[in-house]
């Protein structure tokens, strides 16, 4: 028997609710200022433009969070204390979780979260052959809704959840509230979460991240078209619209979007979307924060602040937070 299929029996997965998402697509795509979930970029194709992107010179955020997290990987395992499960939320390639997986002691499991869904099951599997004595649980789920957490072998002593990524920002403060609410659920009594957050900086570094010179960016926003087309029944043309990112000073948060270049009708099953040359549909946000107010927001929903690290220019930020 495969790796693959051995992981993917222990696979836990949400049910999908097709209707329920539909319809939200159609509402989002029916408001004054058209838009789309991101959790739409994440199709396999998707996740592979994002692993690209990680590796760009302009997109500072991966290798800033990591170069924070050798640093100070020793602190961070000793606050995690020994014998806990981890659950990733967003796990993507599951790379960053390679550095607590060597510092922490006697793991009890691992659990990944993601909505997509192959990329999940291939990052698992290459974890677990990597890592062959700790207990790897992937669970396929969209983590804005509740989701069952599968059962480690090991009873675990806390659960740490892991978020790395700045993934927070891609929601609009009231939903990562939501989401803290969930995570602070997830964690159970005595539990952590271990999050990294882009911090506010100047705009040109900001735009240059989100607007690469070799196009991946690009690349990845117009993915979104095709991604709704096998998903949805729908005929977006993608050649039919461009990448736009911007930063919006004010809200403090970058703004991606995708600018029809024509007029245009779109087919979503039995829907039809009318879109004018120039129109804009919004794609994502990701939000920068300021530390006190990300730290604020946590404490809202009972993560105390128990130590932070940052780079030596402060453009990203590690923070873990302990449940009150
Ligand atoms: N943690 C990785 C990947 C970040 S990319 C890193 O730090 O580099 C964001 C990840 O979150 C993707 O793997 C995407 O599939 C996942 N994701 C986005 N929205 C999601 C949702 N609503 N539910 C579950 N996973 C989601
Ligand atoms: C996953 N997330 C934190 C990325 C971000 O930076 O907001 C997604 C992304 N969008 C464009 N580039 C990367």
């Amino acid at each position: 028997m495969s790796n693959s299929v051995e992981h993917a029996a222990y696979l836990t997965e949400q049910d999908d609710a097709p209707d329920q998402e539909l319809a939200e697509l159609l509402d989002g795509l029916r408001q004054p200022l058209k838009m789309s979930s991101p959790k739409y970029f994440y199709d396999e194709r998707g996740s592979q433009l994002f692993e690209q992107i990680t590796e760009l010179p302009e997109y500072y955020l991966t290798r800033t969070e990591l170069s924070i997290m050798n640093r100070h990987i020793g602190e961070m395992a000793s606050l995690i204390g020994p014998t806990a499960s981890l659950i990733e939320f967003g796990s993507g390639s599951s790379q960053k979780i390679r550095l607590l997986l060597e510092h922490l002691v006697d793991l009890a499991a691992y659990v990944p979260v993601d909505i997509s869904r192959e990329h999940l099951v291939a990052s698992a599997d290459s974890l677990a052959a990597d890592y062959p004595d700790i207990e790897v649980l992937p669970v396929a789920a969209d983590f804005t809704q509740p989701f069952d957490l599968p059962s480690p072998a090991v009873m675990p002593v806390r659960n740490i959840v892991y978020f790395p990524g700045s993934t927070i920002g891609n929601f609009s403060p009231e939903a990562a509230l939501g989401l803290l609410q969930v995570m602070h659920h997830e964690a159970g009594a005595d539990g952590g979460l271990l999050i990294g957050i882009d911090l506010r900086k100047d705009r040109e570094t900001l735009e240059r991240a989100y607007n690469d010179a070799s196009g991946v960016t690009a690349a990845f926003n117009l993915n979104v078209l095709n991604h709704l087309n096998s998903a949805f029944d729908a005929d977006f043309n993608v050649e039919g619209f461009r990448h736009l990112a911007e930063y919006n000073e004010h809200e403090g948060r970058i703004e991606m979007y995708l600018i029809s270049e024509r007029n245009q009708v779109v087919s979503i099953g039995a829907e039809q979307i009318r879109i004018v040359s120039g129109e804009r549909v919004l794609t994502e946000h990701s939000h920068k924060y300021a530390l006190e107010s990300f730290n604020a927001l946590s404490a809202q929903v009972g993560f105390r602040a128990a130590a932070h690290w940052t780079d030596a220019d402060e453009r990203f930020a590690v923070c873990f937070f302990e449940r009150d």
